[in-house]
């Protein structure tokens, strides 16, 4: 049986990963940060009580900010894939908090990496990993991108995965390493975080439908995107990591559309006309943007064998119906007398 170590298991792509490598028999093994309130929500159907037999799910404790704990997690799991998702994956944040996000998202994966070297020298062992980079690290290159296109970044996140992915190449090339970058576009699902803009849509569509929101706050609207579905996601970056060679892959759909484009089809798919609930608000903005992203998955598609398997349409449907669905939930307790849940900082 395979052992996956998966930091970042609770996150979107974390949680269908877990399940995509756990259908596949692996020994699913995930890093978590302590929190002061549960953050396991996502994976918590995956997760057997510990005293059972042979639990397929095991997580422990752990941060990218703290080289002994990573060391220790190494030599207790002893795995042979790791698929380092942990970021603070939010771009806007990365603004306000650039000197945390490099330390997480950039050095963090180098401390990864050097434990992994360290492990695999002391053990004479081998551990293939894939790193998660981002099509943010194209930032301003025009569309369409793809493996050749040199890199822009436009943000202190994207900086970072910059930083991440040529530590990855550094040590596969210094140390015979089996390390492959992926370079992802966005993908969304029902987990999407909520203060990306595709789950801030979709979770305000359900809102507002359902009476329990009356406005929706956005910023730049002109911008476009490769939207695709993190189910179909992940399965590529297991693939990767099944490879004769390790190597560098762009992900993505091929087509993009614009944020206002997605504010339309998902208000639409209620019966809802998007221009009368939208405004604007310029605390989403970006000191500096990223207008066009745009994928070419050719060398995906020929090495891997893969393609998404969903398109925008029905992407947008799949988050509208699930968002739906929790709107109605959430307006019976407020029928009840049980207030919502404070929404928070939204990004
Ligand atoms: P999420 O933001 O949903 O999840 C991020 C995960 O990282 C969470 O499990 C979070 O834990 C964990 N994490 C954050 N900080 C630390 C830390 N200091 N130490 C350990 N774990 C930490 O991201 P996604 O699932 O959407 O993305 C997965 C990865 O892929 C990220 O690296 C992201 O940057 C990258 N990516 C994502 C794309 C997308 O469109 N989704 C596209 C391209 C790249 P907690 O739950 O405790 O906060
Ligand atoms: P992105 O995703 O920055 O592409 O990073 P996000 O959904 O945050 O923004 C997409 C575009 O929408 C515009 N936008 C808004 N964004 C947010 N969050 N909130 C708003 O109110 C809003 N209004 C307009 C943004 O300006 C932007 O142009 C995601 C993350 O998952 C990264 O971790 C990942 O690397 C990239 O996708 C690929």
């Amino acid at each position: 049986m395979k052992r996956a170590l998966i930091t970042g298991i609770t996150g979107q792509d974390g949680s269908y990963l877990a399940e995509l490598l756990i259908g596949k028999g692996y020994e699913v093994h995930g890093l978590i940060r302590r929190a002061s309130s549960f953050n396991t929500g996502r994976i918590d159907h995956l997760y057997q009580d510990p005293h059972t037999d042979k639990p397929r799910l095991k997580l422990h404790f752990g941060d990218l900010s703290d080289s002994s704990g990573l060391r220790r997690v190494l030599g207790k799991v002893k795995p042979d894939e790791i698929y380092n998702l942990a970021a603070q994956s939010h771009v806007r944040v990365s603004f306000d908090q650039p000197e945390y996000t490099a330390d997480i998202v950039a050095t963090g994966t180098l401390r990864l990496l050097d434990a992994v070297r360290d492990y695999c020298l002391e053990t004479d062992g081998t551990i293939r990993l894939y790193q998660a980079g981002s099509s943010e690290m194209f930032g301003a290159a025009p569309s369409p991108q793809s493996e050749a296109t040199p890199f822009h970044p436009r943000s202190p996140y994207a900086a970072s995965k910059v930083a991440a992915h040529w530590y990855a190449v550094n040590y596969r090339e210094a140390y015979g390493l089996f390390i492959a970058n992926g370079i992802l576009f966005n993908h969304e699902s029902p987990r999407r975080g909520e203060t990306f803009v595709t789950r801030k849509i979709t979770r305000a569509v359900g809102r507002i439908k359902h009476g329990l929101q009356d406005k929706l706050y956005l910023g730049n609207l002109d911008a476009r995107r490769d939207w695709g579905f993190a189910g179909d996601y992940v399965d590529a970056m297991w693939r990767m990591l099944q490879q004769e060679q390790a190597g560098d892959y762009v992900i993505a759909t091929g087509q993009s559309h614009s944020v206002r484009d997605f504010a339309e089809t998902a208000f639409s798919l209620a019966g809802l006309d998007w221009q009368k609930f939208v405004d604007f608000d310029r605390r989403y903005e970006r000191p500096a943007e990223v207008d066009d992203l745009k994928g070419d998955p050719a060398k995906a598609k020929a090495e891997l064998g893969w393609q998404a398997t969903v398109q925008f349409q029905e992407l947008v449907k799949m988050m509208v119906d699930h968002d739906m669905r929790l709107a109605e939930r959430e307006r019976l307790l407020v029928d009840a007398g049980h207030g919502v849940e404070n929404q928070g900082l939204s990004g």
